[in-house]
């Protein structure tokens, strides 16, 4: 039996188009994220052709925006990217779940890959230390995860 584990060096992404939706609620992180995402896929050879960049409104909104993009059959992956922060009231509960479940679904729902690369954390700090802090940037790292679901879906031909 065939055996697929991808490593980065194994790509294979020629010609690959990658849509990004990013929230623009708590802009500070994620346009670090966003910025962690596109050099990482920049770093892969993919440029501006290949990546479209929507943004929306918060992480709420990633989940129908990722169906949409995944639907209109242009890209291969799509990538969510959002920060979450806890406040004072379950507020960010709802808009956690919402957009974990959402992105989830929009996945199965159209078979493209929709990366979930929205940070859920308790304070800034913490939000900060994995938007190109101590923690890395989580938004590269969710491009890594796009270009290997692109591999894995050419390899497997689904
Ligand atoms: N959206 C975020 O992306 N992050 C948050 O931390 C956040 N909080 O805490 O409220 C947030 N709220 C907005 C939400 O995503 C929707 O944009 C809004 O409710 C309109 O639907």
């Amino acid at each position: 039996m065939a055996r697929h584990d991808i490593s980065p060096s194994e790509y294979d992404i020629a010609g690959a188009r990658i849509a990004i939706v990013a929230a623009r609620f708590n802009d500070f992180v994620v346009t670090r994220l966003l910025e962690g995402a596109l050099a990482t896929l920049s770093w892969h050879g993919l440029g501006a052709d290949d990546t479209l960049v929507v943004r929306v409104p918060g992480a709420f909104e990633l989940p129908l925006t990722a169906r949409w993009l995944a639907r209109g059959g242009d890209a291969d992956a799509v990538i969510a990217l959002g920060a979450v922060i806890r406040g004072d009231t379950p507020h960010f509960d709802y808009v956690c779940a919402e957009a974990a479940r959402g992105i989830q679904a929009a996945s199965a729902e159209t078979g493209v890959p929709v990366i979930f690369g929205v940070l859920t954390c308790d304070d800034r700090a913490q939000a900060e230390a994995r938007a190109g802090g101590e923690h890395g940037n989580k938004g590269g790292e969710a491009a890594l995860a796009a270009l290997e679901m692109v591999t894995l879906r050419r390899r497997l031909g689904v």
